[in-house]
């Protein structure tokens, strides 16, 4: 027999190329994820959760192990159930709901050669019981097949969280537990009410009657979901957790872009405002003519390398440069040759809120600040865009950021953080 749960392979079938292939493409992606040189530090540390998961997945592919997890309503018997198979009370069970607080795990030592694990999970409609029910779908999530228990009629949340589970695309067994509480007839009737109500979702095969932790002194009955487990485990064991590490990885890179995407723009957010505040303060103490604002924003080549990185696609300081001009030409182009002096008469009308003394030197901060704050804006665009200024050019980039951007209150807000910078050094 090919058995993976014996592991007696004398040459390798079809079958079991094909396992191979799926494992070592799954592990190739989760390598990926993991090593992606274009995901900086900062973004790294805010996902440190979902590398760690990566990392336990690959981890998990490496040494071939299978995990089977148990789902279910708070009592249904999840945990008597995986004590069940595993011939010893390894997991607590009770009478008392809420029973199990986060998952847990058991080598299943008599399948396979120890790779193969029970997961025993929190019950999921808990009252108050939000963090449960993660820990339960996070422990299903990266589980390779997944053992649904219910103790009688399916309810609608029940069938709910079932279809969800059986649309990810791994092997789903509907497990009616309690089976001693049913006469024969009864135990018909249920069954086929289950069926119908899964229909399309589970095969008939799949839906398995046991009796974890039967009443009255009797001795539990779990032998039909136990051969039905191993020969899952043995026709498709190494396929199994190679799928499910396809599809685990797939919507992390998924999840990761996503949110590589949001903490990036939040670090690009905080990036500029910071060189927007030195950049100010920087001109304020060393008012530089209007007419040099724009040469002065050369400095501003230090952000934009800054920014390059953040989004893992690195300028030089003369690349940096180059684009800023591409910017600032732009920005000349459609606010006016003259557009500091514009912008310095409307920052000294907005009055520098009580700072006289500070009134033209705060205002020539305000513009140094409004100027960085739309290279910044700019550049960002630039680099999500991959290296990019879109169809429109960099023109059309510029002019929606100069739109968008309420000239005043970015003036307003810039004299106000430099105001309460110099007086604080001024003081
Ligand atoms: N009659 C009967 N009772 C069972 C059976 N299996 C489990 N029970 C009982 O059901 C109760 C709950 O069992 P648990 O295994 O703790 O249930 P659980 O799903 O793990 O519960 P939580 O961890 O609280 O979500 C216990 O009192 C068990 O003795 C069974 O086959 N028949
Ligand atoms: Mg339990």
């Amino acid at each position: 027999m090919r058995g993976w749960l014996s592991r007696k392979t004398e040459r390798p079938t079809a079958t079991d190329v094909g396992g191979d292939a799926h494992l070592a493409l799954a592990k190739e992606s989760l390598r990926d994820l993991l090593d992606d040189p274009r995901v900086p530090p900062q973004v790294r540390s805010h996902l440190a959760q979902d590398y760690a998961a990566v990392r336990q997945m690959l981890d998990k592919l490496e040494h071939g192990h299978v995990h089977i997890a148990a789902f279910g309503r708070v009592g249904v018997g999840k945990s008597s159930l995986l004590n069940a198979l595993l011939g010893e009370p390894r997991f607590s069970a009770s009478p008392l709901h809420g029973e199990t607080r986060e998952a847990g795990r058991a080598v299943w030592t008599t399948a396979g050669d120890g790779g193969v694990f029970l997961i025993d999970t929190p019950g999921i409609d808990e009252i108050g019981g939000e963090e449960r029910e993660q820990a339960a779908r996070d422990a299903a999530d990266r589980a390779d097949l997944l053992i649904f228990v219910v103790e009688g009629d399916m309810t609608g949340s029940e069938l709910d969280v079932l279809g969800h589970m059986a649309g990810q695309g791994r092997p789903l067994l509907l497990v009616l537990n309690k089976s001693d509480r049913y006469s024969m007839a009864e135990l018909e009737q249920l069954r086929r009410r289950l069926e119908e109500r899964t229909r399309g979702l589970i095969a008939s095969e799949n839906i398995i009657p046991v009796a974890a932790d039967p009443r009255a002194g009797r001795a539990s009955d779990v032998e039909g979901l136990r051969s039905r487990l191993w020969s899952i485990l043995e026709s498709e064991g190494k396929t199994l957790a190679a799928m499910n590490a396809s599809i685990f990885a797939g919507h992390l890179s998924e999840a990761v872009g996503r949110r590589v995407v949001e903490v990036r723009k939040q670090v690009a957010d905080r990036v500029v405002r910071t060189y927007c505040v030195a950049k100010g303060v920087a001109v304020a103490f060393n008012p530089v003519p209007v007419a040099d604002l724009a040469a002065a924003a050369l400095v501003d080549a230090g952000m934009v390398v800054h920014l390059s990185r953040v989004y893992g696609l690195p300028l030089t300081r003369n690349e940096a440069g180059s684009l800023i001009s591409v910017i600032l030409t732009q920005m000349a182009a459609l606010m006016g040759a003259v557009w500091a002096v514009h912008l310095l008469s409307s920052a000294l009308k907005l009055g520098t809120g009580g700072a006289s003394v500070l009134l033209t030197a705060g205002a020539q901060g305000a513009v140094a600040y409004y100027s960085t704050y739309v290279v910044g804006r700019a550049a960002e665009r630039y680099f999500s865009l991959g290296k990019s200024w879109g169809d429109g050019g960099p023109r059309a980039v510029v002019a929606e950021i100069l739109e968008s951007v309420d000239r005043r209150s970015i003036l307003k807000q810039a004299q106000q953080e430099l105001g309460e910078r110099l007086r604080g050094v001024r003081a």
